[in-house]
Parts: structure tokens; sequence; C-alpha cells
């Protein structure tokens, strides 16, 4: 088959899943096309059944607005009719879902023929796409669609709830590439972070305020005066100036490090012996997923999707918005070496069920 697939091409999870799932596909023979407007950070290799056209946008001094949309269905038609695209997969409904719509519209014109199928991620549901200034748009997106799917069960009742659907969704969980993701332990760089032996806790993200970085920070203080351990803080976001002033706050600079967007995510995840993740709302929670893949138990709140992966006393904790709670948890875990393992064996056997 000749997929088309458009997504962000960030560190986001919306973004990482799409690339996954093309570069999976493709190793399967299917010819993929990714149409974005910068190389998707997760497409780090080359293969003959993947190409890449990147949305050029014409700037012009009257658009105090890039006109993005115009540019990217641009772009959908003519790759979908010189490729002879079968389908278009679309990840994050805004604004790839109603684009994909105008694409197909003006293709069908032509006598082209091109399935769209929308994959529903998070915000564009649950914090972005229900505000009044984009929620006609992407209810019309959605009921047009030739298939949606959500990426949890949780997502999928959050859509039904805030939009008048009138589409099946089907749930189709996140998954990532085991193969990726088993543990490649870079013992040295352990050494070097953690030199005397003290747990290693990680958080990734966006650092967005939804995420809760402050949070992490927070449970760390409290965990390190009952475990020896470090913090790694990996990605980079909006508040990062706000928690690296708590970290100072706190007098935690020594204990906490700030790596930055990091592309061998699996590298670090594997040396490392908690996972955390307080958001506010996460619809998923791939990079949770991504920990336990590489035998990291998970701290975590209880939103959204997260009670899909993380198991409550077994892959981990979950507690909502509780940081005394979190910390207590979060030692039970990092104790004693067998009560971690416990963990650790758990996370890895759910991620490969999911
Ligand atoms: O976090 C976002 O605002 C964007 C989005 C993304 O592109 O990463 O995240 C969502 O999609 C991920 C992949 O399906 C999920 O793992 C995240 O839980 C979800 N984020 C939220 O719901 C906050």
């Amino acid at each position: 088959m000749r997929i088309g697939i458009v997504c962000y091409p960030t560190f986001g999870g919306s973004g990482v899943v799409a690339t996954e799932l093309g570069k999976a596909l493709a190793e399967k023979g299917h010819r993929i096309h990714f149409i974005t407007y910068s190389q998707p950070v997760r497409l780090d290799y080359f293969s003959e059944n993947i190409s890449y056209h990147e949305v050029a946008i014409a700037k012009y001094p009257l658009f105090d607005y890039i006109p993005y949309e115009t540019a990217l269905t641009s772009k959908l038609v003519d790759v979908a009719r010189f490729e002879g695209l079968d389908i278009l997969h679309v990840h994050y409904a805004i604004p790839h879902a109603s684009v994909a719509y105008l694409a197909k519209q003006i293709l069908a014109v032509q006598g082209i023929v091109l399935p769209v199928v929308t994959t529903l991620h998070g915000t564009d549901i649950t914090l972005v796409g229900k505000d009044s200034s984009y929620e006609p748009v992407v209810t019309f997106a959605i009921n047009h669609s030739d298939g949606v799917t959500a990426v949890s069960e949780s997502l999928k009742r959050d859509t039904y709830n805030n939009f008048k659907i009138t589409n099946e969704i089907e749930v189709i969980p996140n998954f990532i590439d085991l193969k990726r993701f088993s543990k490649k332990a870079k013992d040295h760089f352990r050494k070097a972070i953690a030199p005397n032996g003290e747990r290693l806790v990680v958080h990734t993200s966006n650092f967005r305020k939804v995420k809760r970085v402050q949070d992490v920070v927070h449970v760390f203080d409290k965990l390190r005066k009952e475990v020896p351990s470090k913090l790694l803080l990996i990605g980079d976001g909006p508040e990062r100036h706000n928690i690296e002033q708590l970290c100072r706050e706190l007098n935690l600079c020594d204990d906490i490090r700030f790596l930055g967007k990091q592309e061998m995510i699996e590298e670090i995840l594997s040396i490392c012996d908690l996972f955390i993740m307080p958001s506010e709302t996460e619809s998923f929670g791939l990079a949770a997923l991504e920990a336990m893949a590489c035998q990291v138990p998970v701290i975590s709140s209880n939103a959204g999707g997260i009670p899909e992966l993380n198991i409550q006393g077994v892959t981990g904790f979950m507690s909502n918005g509780d940081i005394e709670d979190k910390a207590k948890n979060a030692a039970i875990i990092l104790k004693d070496d067998e009560s971690l393992w416990k963990f650790k064996d758990a996370g890895f056997i759910t991620s490969e069920g999911i």
C-alpha cells in the first residue's frame, strides 16, 4: 500500500508514534510518505520504502499568521496525486483532520478517492480541541473522517463527552518498538551521574504547565531525604526557567541534571530506577510506556489514560496531585533491590502486552 502520514515532527508523543508506525509499516513493505513541515525527529535512518515531503510555505508580508493549513492541503493534494496514495493517516486532529478533509474534496473533483484516517492523541480533544475557537471544525473533521482512532479508552470517552460525534471511534493504544527500547544500559554514564550508587530518578516531557514538572522536583526533594538519589530532567519547554529557579530555591542543583532534548532516550532510561509523571491531563502517557519498556517503574498521577498502562502496586503507583503520597510510594519502590526489581520486571512485561 502507498500510505501518507501527517504528524507533528517534534519530540511529542503523537509525532513519535506516527513516525514509529510509518517505520514499522515500511519494514513490512508498504511505501510510506511522511508529509510535515520538517523531518520527524524519530525518522533517523534511511529506508527505500520511506519518503519525506516537506511542506514549503511561501511567505508574504501580508501574512501575520502563516497559512500553514493551505500549504499543507496543497502538498497533500500534490503527493496523493503523484505518488498515488491509497490512504492518508493524520495524527492529532488540529489542524490535520480538517486539512485532510479539504485535500480529499479537492482530489474528489479530480476523480481521485483518498480515504482518511484520523488518530486523536489527547490535547487535540481534552484541552485545545474543545475550545470554542476550534470545536466546530474539530467536530466536523472527526465526523467526516473515514476512520477515527483514539490512543486510549479514556480519550475515546472524552471525545464522545466533549463533542457531538456521529462517527465510530476505535481505540488503538500507542505502542513502542521493543527492539529499540530493550535494555541498553550505559553503565559508565550511570557511574558519572551517580558515583556513590545513588538511585536514578528521571522525568521526560515538553515542560508545559500540564506536565507539572515542579511536582517532580518536590517529590524528588522529599524522596532524597529517605533514599540517596539523583534526578535527570529530560526535555525542554516553557516552564524550564521556573523549574530551574525552584531547584535553586530548594538547594537541589547538585543533585539534578537538565539534559535537554534527547534523541536516544532509551539509552538514558535504561540506566534509571524510577520515572515520575505527575501530569494534570495525559490521554495516554507514551513516555511512561517507554520507561516501562526500559524496566523503569512509574510514579504517576491517575489522569486520563495513565491507569490503562501503569498498574497500581505492580508497575508503579498512581496518586492524584499528592506530593507526599508520591514521595512515600517512590521510597517503597526504591528502598531495596528486591522491591525495585519486582517493579522493574513487571513494567517490562506489561509494556510487552500493550
Ligand atoms: O502533549 C500534548 O499536548 C501533545 C501530544 C503529543 O503530540 O505528544 O500528547 C498527547 O499524545 C501522546 C501520544 O499519543 C500521548 O501519549 C499524550 O498523553 C498526549 N498528551 C496529553 O494528553 C497531555
